[in-house]
């Protein structure tokens, strides 16, 4: 071996036992989970730092490509954290590696993790030692936590000899994915860069807007609920140059306004179905929506009456509904342009849903003879699924969710536009709608949901579609539903198929479920374990609140009687 080489793997070991003997492993188990590590953010340092490491051993792995590290606990309390690594494409690191994270995560002590690192990258073909091998993009939420944690994660990365950290500063989740998807492709990817993608592309679909649409209908006044989070910081700062819309910032992070994600946001939103803190009864009436403490969340609601605290809820799946409607009707414009069909674009076009989507809302979908597919829950499933089509929409009912176009895709739109415009058609209602989808396509956040960018899209098909939050809301209605947690001794006993949908283990359970499902009319029923608390959720559905409330409750308590 050439010393040279020597000395550099000397000093890899070197420095990996140097970080992991200053951050020794706190008691208790770290699982990568459904988007990352994450717990108590003063306890987080020693998986902040080895996930830092695995970023960087990635991107090693990946030839340099840029990876993302987000520091966040999203819509958690305050005093939690986590991590989250994000791949080259801006999506969540690939399944695969999990297992590695999980075991470098529990490394028991230094010598532990150098043999498990050196082990991984001999099986991975990793090459260790070498001169600018990997760069790590990092961003981090407004938690307390986040700079000392930020650190930790520097520390860890510079523990691979070769790699560079780059420190994004405060970002939303979405922002940092963003970044990291248009540095790998050779594009600019700074704060700046994505805020004047989001506003131009969002100043593009006002004006396709049909002259007789957008009018007085639509109310401009959006209130939205920024968590006490970042998502609300950066709204603040991009609002001015919104044209069109008049936004005012609710729990907007200032000091002294509330707590992080506290009796806020849109967790708390979608799951109590009652307005935030900061609203008042003068709010009835006026379209609101709801940010996550790290805005990769979105929902919207309203105030039902200055009396109660309820609200009219629009989740992810009408969202999704709302996307749908105006994806399909752009490419209807394209293909019967004039009255006769001419098939100009071939897309297929897929929508993903989880098992929590309301059953109405599938329904719906698929009354308008869309294809409509489910994954378990998480982001990362979700996404996947949707990149097998050319336009791939998918959304969690709790507001996660985004539109991924294909390159293909893209490139026929903009040989279609290119095409009609050399033939003096740019006044012609296929070429608008080629121009809307192109908008579309650069104002939604393809790495991943984006509650920012979401919102500006929602806001952009309601003027064009010339609705008000009323007209959004009818499009169908929501069957009762219900959600309870049940606290288990393991909750790794529940086995789930058919996109959780279905138990296959404990024995005999699923059958339990059948039968009290059996019944209520419209009654459908799942329980699967939670991917980040130590629970077991019970979800139900029922053609009234009183009926979906009484069957999760029986279900809920075979779970604990089994379980408990
Ligand atoms: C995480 C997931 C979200 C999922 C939720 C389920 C991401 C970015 N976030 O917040 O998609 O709906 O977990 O939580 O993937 P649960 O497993 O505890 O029910
Ligand atoms: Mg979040």
């Amino acid at each position: 071996m050439a010393a040279n080489q020597e000395e550099q793997e000397q000093e890899q070991r070197r420095r990996l036992l140097a970080v992991a003997t200053r951050f020794p492993l706190p008691s208790g188990t770290f699982s990568y989970g459904t988007a990352g590590f994450r717990a108590d953010g003063a306890t987080m340092a020693p998986a902040v730092c080895r996930a830092g490491i695995l970023a960087a051993l990635r991107s090693v792995k990946l030839a340099g490509a840029a990876i993302g590290i987000v520091i966040t606990a999203s819509h958690n309390p305050v005093g939690d954290n986590g991590v989250k690594i994000a791949d080259p494409d801006g999506g969540m690191m690939a399944q695969h590696w999990e297992p590695f994270a999980d075991a470098l995560a529990n490394a028991p002590d230094p010598d532990a993790l150098l043999q498990l690192v050196l082990q991984f990258a001999k099986d991975e073909g990793i090459p260790l030692g070498g001169q600018d091998t990997a760069q790590v993009l990092l961003g981090r939420d407004t938690r307390p936590t986040g700079a000392y944690l930020l650190d930790a994660a520097l520390q860890g990365i510079n523990a691979i000899v070769g790699a560079n950290a780059i420190d994004m500063g405060i970002l939303t989740t979405p922002q940092l994915h963003w970044m990291v998807r248009s540095k790998n492709k050779g594009a600019k990817a700074s704060e700046s860069d994505y805020f004047t993608q989001l506003i131009g592309s969002f100043r593009r679909m006002l004006e396709l807007v049909p002259k007789d649409k957008g009018g007085d209908e639509v109310a401009k006044k959006l209130i939205v609920d920024g968590a006490n989070g970042i998502g609300g910081v950066k709204l603040e700062q991009i609002k001015v140059e919104l044209s069109g819309l008049d936004i005012i910032v609710r729990n907007s992070g200032k000091e002294g306004e509330g707590i992080l994600n506290h009796m806020c946001g849109a967790d708390f939103v979608q799951k109590e179905r009652v307005t935030p803190h900061g609203f008042s009864p003068d709010d009835v009436s006026v379209r609101c929506a709801s940010l996550d403490g790290d805005a990769d969340r979105l929902v919207y609601f309203r105030l039902s009456s200055a009396s109660d605290s309820r609200v009219d809820l629009v989740d992810g799946d009408k969202i999704l509904s709302l996307f749908a409607l105006f994806i399909r009707e752009q490419l209807d414009i394209i293909n019967n342009s004039g009255g006769q069909t001419n098939k100009s674009l071939s897309a297929r076009l897929g929508i993903v849903q989880t098992a929590y989507a309301n059953g109405a809302s599938m329904q719906f979908l698929k009354s308008l003879g869309l294809e409509v597919v489910f994954t378990p829950t998480g982001v990362k499933y979700l996404h996947k699924r949707a990149l097998e089509y050319d336009i791939g929409i998918y959304f969690e009912a709790n507001g996660h969710g985004t539109v991924v176009f294909s390159e293909d895709f893209i490139s026929q739109l903009e040989s279609l536009s290119n095409g009609l415009s050399s033939q003096a058609a740019t006044g012609s209602a296929q070429y608008h709608a080629v121009m809307r989808l192109l908008a579309a396509s650069q104002l939604i956040n393809q790495a991943v949901g984006d509650a920012l960018s979401g919102l500006l899209l929602v806001e952009a098909i309601l003027q064009y579609k010339g609705w008000s939050f009323q007209n959004w809301c009818e499009l169908y209605s929501d069957l009762p539903s219900k959600q309870m947690k049940v606290k288990v001794k393991d909750r790794s006993v529940i086995v789930t198929t058919n996109a959780e949908t279905k138990v296959s283990q404990p024995c005999g359970l699923q059958e339990l479920i059948d039968k009290e499902t059996a019944n209520y009319t419209h009654g459908r029923c799942f329980v699967r374990p939670s991917g980040t608390e130590d629970v077991v959720r019970v979800y139900a559905e029922a053609s009234t609140q009183v009926e979906a409330d009484s069957l999760t409750k029986s279900v809920a308590h075979h779970v604990e009687r089994i379980l408990g």
